[in-house]
């Protein structure tokens, strides 16, 4: 026997302790999944063919925090497929978020989604476009989605350690306090293994910087990317560039789009106006 008669008690103080936590945590899981079920019934009565959006709550300038949201939601705008929002739930089958439920089905990762959506609702925004300028775009999908991403988050959560964000969310005040905490170890891990996290913030800048104007120099022009109609690339290029634009508040990431290649900045409120007339109304809270 490893313990002697005097830590007795320390073990069986640390035995119960572990015993009530996993208690617990069985417990949460299990009321986890009931909430989840309940709330899969209501998704599932949305209607058919209505698209349930799952995604974070909405912010105070931009209508949501994550880029790939915002993509989604553009396009089923863009696309005129009906839908409603939960943000109750805004991790998915893939633990990211945002995710849909269409007619039952749950699906995540908001390319996947939007190819799903474009074959089973025949809503091909790119059918403007020859074959040549469908590829060119969808090399600017790629860099808004997988490049243009990690530049923004490696900046806002780690580098900035989410100060500028904040100023953008309508967070309960617990929130602004632990989502700093934990977000900034998270966020630097990831960078890390991304890569880009090995760079210094002067580099992050100076990538994101000539990113952008790459950007500028493919819209040229154009009122979009897609010319002169959005396309399925303007879902992507808008959902990242709005997070510059109106969840980085009073920040050098704002500037970009806003003083740097203010072409982008304008690119953004015409998206905005065109796409989200409501867009004021859909803030939270909303903007009169
Ligand atoms: N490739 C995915 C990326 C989605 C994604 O990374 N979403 C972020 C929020 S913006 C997320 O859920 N992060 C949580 C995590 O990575 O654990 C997509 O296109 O939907």
């Amino acid at each position: 026997m490893w313990t002697t008669l005097s830590n007795q008690p320390a073990v069986l103080g640390v035995t119960t302790v572990i015993a009530g936590l996993s208690v617990i945590w069985v417990f949460r899981k299990i009321a986890r999944k009931h909430k989840r079920n309940q709330l899969r019934k209501k998704w599932n009565n949305a209607g058919k063919d209505v698209v349930v959006l799952h995604q974070f709550f909405r912010g105070k300038y931009c209508i949501n925090l994550s880029p790939y949201a915002v993509k989604v939601e553009t396009f089923l705008r863009l696309a005129d497929i009906k839908y409603v929002v939960d943000s109750e739930i805004p991790f998915g089958p893939k633990g990211k978020c945002p995710w849909i439920t269409l007619n039952g089905e749950e699906l995540g990762d908001s390319e996947l989604i939007v190819q799903k959506l474009t074959e089973y609702f025949k809503a091909d925004l790119d059918s403007h476009l020859d074959t040549r300028k469908k590829a060119q775009l969808e090399t600017v999908r790629i860099t808004a989605d997988e490049f243009v991403f990690w530049l923004v988050i490696t900046w806002r959560y780690w580098l900035d350690g989410c100060e500028s964000f904040l100023k953008s969310q309508s967070f309960p005040s617990f929130l602004n306090v632990t989502f700093p905490l934990f977000m900034k170890r998270g966020i630097k891990v990831k960078a890390r293994y991304q890569g880009i996290g090995h760079h210094t913030p002067d580099e992050i800048y100076g990538m994101a910087k000539r990113t952008c104007g790459a950007l500028a120099d493919v819209l040229g022009d154009d009122p979009y990317f897609g010319g002169e109609r959005p396309s399925t690339a303007d879902c992507s290029v808008f959902g990242q560039l709005s997070q510059l634009m109106w969840n980085a508040p009073g920040s050098q990431y704002e500037a970009l789009v806003t003083e740097v290649y203010p072409s982008l900045g304008e690119y953004c409120n015409r998206m905005k106006e065109k796409i989200f007339p409501d867009w004021n109304k859909l803030l939270n809270p909303p903007l009169e």
